[in-house]
């Protein structure tokens, strides 16, 4: 009974944090707390995972923008997006078999439009254009779309001033879609289209 009293007790110098208990010398942890001492607090982000770029913070997911949501699958639509630059990537060789000019190629300008509402006309055109070749075309300042989900068309023309110009051809897009993500590049060349082209864009939340 004297030895009994006597031994030491093995809980004497641990000490376990956070709610942990000492038993026969080790620390009984709670609350997903860890480590000798119970110092290693719970990986929160433990089977958190974020889509599209976010990071856990805390156990929560931190969103890039443009994105929402508990693990940052939703979309957020844009206010408005611009359009910085528009390639003419193809378009038609000949106006139904005859030249677009008398002696010479087409001299090419695109005009965006929503509805009846032309946004924007180049001021410049490229004379004598090879329809082998793609045409850059770069606004500035950018071309605004106020209504991103609304359908927009663009449209090719040849300068024939002072007689009217020609047109060519044109596509109708609407400039977002809530579950393509946000690309900055959109390649408008649905099958069969005469003209087509590739915008860059950027977007505005
Ligand atoms: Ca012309």
């Amino acid at each position: 009974m004297l030895l009994s009293a006597c031994k030491k007790d093995p809980c004497k110098n641990t000490v376990c944090l956070n709610g942990g208990a000492c038993v026969d010398g080790s620390c009984l942890c709670t609350n997903g707390y860890s480590g000798a001492n119970c110092q290693t607090p719970p990986n929160v982000c433990a089977g958190v995972s974020c889509l599209n770029g976010g990071s856990c913070a805390n156990g929560v997911c931190v969103c890039t923008e443009g994105y929402t949501g508990s693990n940052c699958s939703q979309q957020v639509s844009p206010t408005s997006m611009r359009i910085t630059s528009i390639t003419v990537t193809s378009f038609p060789a000949t106006d139904g078999g005859a030249g677009w000019d008398l002696t010479s190629g087409a001299d090419i300008f695109p005009i965006l439009s929503l509805g009846g509402t032309t946004l924007w006309n180049s001021p410049n055109y490229v004379t004598n254009a090879n329809p082998s070749n793609e045409y850059l075309f770069t606004p500035s300042p950018s071309i605004v779309l106020s209504s991103p989900t609304s359908q927009y068309t663009l449209r090719l023309y040849d300068y024939d001033s002072p007689s009217p110009d020609d047109y060519m051809g044109g596509v109708n897009f609407t400039p977002y879609n809530s579950t393509s993500g946000f690309p900055t590049t959109i390649n408008l060349a649905p099958s069969g289209a005469a003209v087509t082209f590739r915008l860059t864009v950027s977007y505005v939340w």
